[in-house]
């Protein structure tokens, strides 16, 4: 049947409709479910058929493109009858009452959308577009429900961040990225330009930066901290020319989004000093092919400042956004300690250390910013005394630097790890690709507060809002940039967006199932990572663990054999408890055949459980090793995703591990966990010596192996020895030697790694 879509988009201008309140949320049948969740929905009684024919009216050039937004929408999911002479009448009116970026959406016999604002008329169509989405039929009709939505931002600043250095994302996915800011009412897009490893924004004046500065020898294959990592051996570059720039930026001008461009100094600079190094005070680097925190710092001289005004200068005249991001984090001064020029500068400023050339370099970075008519953002790392208090800090490395910040008089936007790293591990099932470390689980992003209890009310004012940082060292195409940030961001939109009081992380997952197919018929990719099982120790309880699994939605399966959950295998319905030691394997079934996951735990009930343990020469503290703990909570970390939570490191080249027990006992076999399994290649130890003692403070060794004689069951060193009773162990772990250390560009001595010491 011919489809006829009668859209009509002109100006007209029509009366001002009588004003209405709303009366809170009612549901019926036809619940709009949308992300994030509006301030407000009343949903009335019965449902529009919407025609076959739109009839789309602005009173507002401002507007014309937010209609053609919703031509483009309708028409991919239009209602089927043929009659555009009934056409449904859709209106975007201006309305100066509303605030910059609320809006109002009411769909009765024809659908009303009202801001004072593109932006605020750009979130209409938003909400407008996920309800066509949901109530489309399969038979062509749409049937939108009655409702009225006042809706309205909870912060002003709600951003995602896309690192464009370790991996480059050409312009139409920086396009594709905007359009996914904009649908999720986000407004902010933090582009981080510059790092060690690419330039990626030319700099007319500085032709290098890009010739040289944006293209690398290779790339690190596996985690850049394996040991005896490997380079691809394929040369990564791109970057984008100041024509294609100005084309982002009005494209994400069109969707209410503004740019944050981040030239990032005094550090992560090495891109920038292979191809200048003059403005260095160490040698010249190589961009680099790692990825970590190198030393390679901007020397604060003056031909460093006249650089950076010229650079910032290309850069403010670029964007034409408030702010300039300009990095400040994780600055390594060495190269700073050995350097006359900063040696003159400390003098003559009387610093009292080389730390104090960072504050000044934020000193001098703002006054060149402030004359070019831009506000500064910095990382955290920033916050010193003497720093201009108009510049903002993006807190990431916790809420707590960002309630510092605040109080201390500066706008903060937080970002912080935990909440909002999406470069982090979604879950710890073993069907997570390679991640850089550390987990941010849905329900954690769900869960991230930018306002802490803690920050007095007189400061919260200075919470701009929020964002979420999308690092790239390994992510690598835009398949894989979409399933870090989906749903994820989703659940940061709505964090920013929605009152506070209305979060519901149950209801926000049900939301979801709209809005993920709504995501996709866009095609985007979304992970289902929160569908995974998540599986923990509740607690010990004699010789044995009650465990629990978890997942965001459908029915646990689990075995204890090792073999994989399927429909005959039990269904999780509350903690299990296993004696002895036990493998724990878990899917989430959701129907339809659909199976999410490859989760497991192992654990091991064993002597030294319940003895004391301390570490090196460190007294009967036991908690004062917090990373200790994890050797003996009973958890094999050596089938789970890398986590280095799970995991123990010592940084030294021989460890002496103490088990004491109550009294004597009888031991002939210790176990020591040394190889991640997942994603993290650990430095296997050199050497172990197990000795035995007893009342009488006799030691004795019952055990010694080097790296060619140890005997390990793949993922742990084990070694038997004829049964003794002794009141403790003596375990001595020598590293792996020394290493090349690509960040610290030296030998240094390999780290112990290790999990769970199993006594038996
Ligand atoms: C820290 S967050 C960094 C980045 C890394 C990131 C990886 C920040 C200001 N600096 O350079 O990419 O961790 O999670």
């Amino acid at each position: 049947m011919l489809r006829r879509l009668g859209i009509r988009i002109g100006v007209v201008v029509f009366g001002a409709v009588a004003a209405w309140t709303v009366v809170g949320t009612t549901n019926n049948v036809m619940t709009a479910k949308i992300v994030p969740q509006p301030a407000q929905i009343q949903t009335d009684d019965g449902e529009l058929i919407v025609s076959a024919g739109v009839d789309i009216r602005v009173d507002d050039d401002e507007f014309t493109f937010a209609a053609e937004q919703l031509r483009v929408a309708f028409a991919k999911h239009g209602a089927d009858a043929d009659d555009a002479d009934s056409a449904t009448v859709i209106e975007l009116a201006r309305d100066d009452e509303l605030s910059v970026e609320s809006y109002t959406l009411e769909i009765n016999e024809r659908i009303r959308l009202r801001a004072a604002t593109r932006a605020g008329m750009g979130h209409a169509v938003q909400t407008l577009r996920q309800l066509i989405f949901q109530f489309h039929r399969d038979d062509g009709r749409l049937v939108l429900p009655r409702l009225r939505i006042v809706d309205a931002p909870r912060f002003g600043y709600r951003g995602m961040h896309l690192d464009v250095s370790r991996h480059f994302f050409d312009v139409d996915f920086v396009k594709r990225y905007i359009d996914l800011i904009a649908l999720h009412k986000m407004n902010y897009f933090h582009w981080h330009l510059t790092d060690d490893q690419g330039w990626r924004i030319e700099i007319k004046k500085y032709p290098k930066l890009t010739a040289i500065g944006s293209t690398r020898a290779g790339t690190v294959t596996g985690h850049s901290l394996s040991f005896g990592s490997e380079l691809d051996g394929v040369e990564h570059g791109g970057y984008y020319t100041q024509d294609e720039i100005r084309d982002v930026v009005s494209y994400a001008a069109e969707r209410g989004i503004t740019i944050v461009p981040e030239f990032d100094v005094p550090g992560h600079a090495s891109a920038l000093l292979a191809a200048y190094p003059e403005f260095g005070c160490g040698p010249r680097p190589d961009v680099q092919t790692h990825f970590g925190i190198f030393k390679h710092v901007l020397c604060p001289k003056e031909m460093t400042f006249a650089f950076l005004d010229d650079v910032f200068g290309e850069i403010a005249a670029l964007f034409p956004g408030p702010y300039l991001h300009f990095g400040g984090d994780e600055v390594v001064t060495d190269h700073w300690q050995s350097c006359d020029e900063c040696r003159e500068l400390m003098a003559r400023e009387g610093m009292q250390g080389v730390a104090e050339i960072q504050s000044y370099f934020t000193r001098r970075i703002e006054s060149i910013l402030r004359a070019h008519g831009k506000r500064g953002i910095g990382w955290d790392e920033i916050l010193a005394d003497g720093i201009d208090p108009s510049t903002v800090v993006m807190a990431w490395r916790s809420v707590e630097r960002g309630r510092l910040a605040a109080e201390s008089g500066h706008d903060v936007i937080m970002s912080p790890v935990g909440h909002a790293y999406f470069d982090f591990y979604q879950s710890t099932s073993l069907d997570e690709p390679l991640a850089i470390h550390g987990l941010t689980r849905l329900r954690d992003v769900y869960a991230f507060e930018p306002e802490p209890d803690e920050l007095a009310g007189e400061y919260r004012a200075r919470i701009l809002g929020g964002q979420g940082n999308l690092w790239t060292e390994y992510v690598d195409s835009a398949e894989a940039a979409d399933r870090m940030v989906l749903p994820r961001m989703s659940a940061l939109a709505e964090v920013l967006w929605s009152p506070k009081g209305q979060r519901s992380l149950d209801e926000f997952v049900a939301r979801l199932g709209e809005f993920i197919p709504f995501l996709e018929s866009q095609d985007y990719q979304v992970a289902r990572s929160h569908l995974k099982p998540e599986l923990s120790v509740i607690d010990t309880v004699d010789g044995g663990f009650r465990i629990a699994m978890d997942s965001e939605a459908g029915a646990i399966h689990y075995t204890l054999d090792g073999s994989l959950p399927d429909e005959e295998s039990p269904v999780y319905s509350g903690p299990i408890s296993v004696q002895g030691s036990a493998t724990v394997r878990a899917r989430t079934n959701i129907g339809d055949g659909h199976w999410y996951g490859d989760s497991r735990l192992s654990v091991e009930f064993h002597r030294a459980m319940t003895a004391k343990l301390t570490v090196g020469n460190g007294g009967e503290d036991d908690a004062k090793w917090l990373d200790a703990r994890v050797l003996r909570d009973g958890v094999l970390a050596s089938d789970r995703i890398f986590n280095y939570q799970e995991w123990a490191m010592f940084q030294d080249e021989a460890i002496v591990l103490r088990v004491s027990f109550d009294g004597p006992t009888e031991v002939s076999r210790v176990s020591v966990g040394i190889d991640a399994g997942q994603h993290r290649r650990l430095p296997r130890p050199r050497g172990v010596r197990i000795f035995g003692h007893n009342t009488n403070g006799e030691v004795r060794e019952l055990y010694s192996a080097t790296a060619e004689t140890m005997e390990t069951d793949q993922t742990r060193i084990v070694a038997s020895f004829p049964v003794t009773r002794v009141t403790g162990l003596n375990i001595e772990i020598l590293n792996a030697g020394t290493l090349w250390s690509a960040e610290k560009e030296r030998m240094l001595p390999a780290a112990i790694v290790l999990d769970e010491i199993v006594v038996h």
